[in-house]
């Protein structure tokens, strides 16, 4: 039987990380919403669901917040915990989803610490496990998130896609975020 692939989510606060992980997964447990009662706490996997005839669980994590690194450095570090565990109880860690609000302004600059730990995280040299993940298209003018995605591509991002990562959109639908995890899981 192959084995189970874990993937983490990450991204600043209300990216739509919770979202996009009920949604692929359908584990009731996962909380949506942006304000602090509800803030995401979760680190564990997700209920695991199929793709392309794998199984996978997701990691959904609270929201980065943007000013703080120490906050960055949290999330980076409460993923590695959990993919170990699930290491040990045979789990396979396939990579990294960092998700971004297309419709908002982009994070502070991400350090070399950062693209370390994700390369270390994605148990790679480089980051072509990582994907940045574009959500919220639907909610801004297409002529907008275009014009969005291209200064993530050339700005914040670009920092992270020169070292292998790659983009791409989430469009909020199953299907969307099935394509992804399944260009995801082809690269590994
Ligand atoms: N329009 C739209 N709203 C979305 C989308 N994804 C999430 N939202 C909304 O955005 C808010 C935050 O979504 P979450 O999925 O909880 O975001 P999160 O990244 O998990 O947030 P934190 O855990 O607080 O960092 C909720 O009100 C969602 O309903 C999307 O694709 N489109
Ligand atoms: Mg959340």
């Amino acid at each position: 039987m192959q084995q189970q692939r874990i993937v983490g989510v990450m991204g600043i606060e209300g990216a739509g990380k919770s979202s996009l992980v009920k949604l692929l997964s359908d584990d009731e447990s996962i909380e949506i919403g942006h304000d602090l009662s509800s803030r995401s706490t979760r680190t564990c996997p997700s209920l695991p669901f199929e793709v392309d005839g794998q199984m996978v669980a997701l990691v959904d994590t609270y929201g980065i917040d943007g000013s703080r690194e120490e906050s960055e450095r949290l999330v980076v570090k409460r993923i590695e915990t959990c993919f170990r565990t699930a290491e040990k109880e045979g789990s396979q860690r396939a990579g990294l989803l960092w998700l971004h609000d297309i419709s908002r302004d982009g994070p502070h600059m991400i350090t070399d610490d950062t693209v370390k730990s994700l390369a270390d995280l994605c148990a790679t040299p480089d980051l072509h496990r990582l994907r940045i993940v574009t959500t919220r298209w639907e909610s801004v003018p297409q002529v907008m998130a275009l014009e969005s995605e291209a200064q993530l591509r050339s700005g914040s991002f670009k920092q992270l896609l020169d070292a292998g990562a790659q983009m791409e959109r989430h469009y909020g639908t199953l299907d969307s975020g099935r394509q992804i995890l399944s260009r995801l899981l082809k690269d590994n």
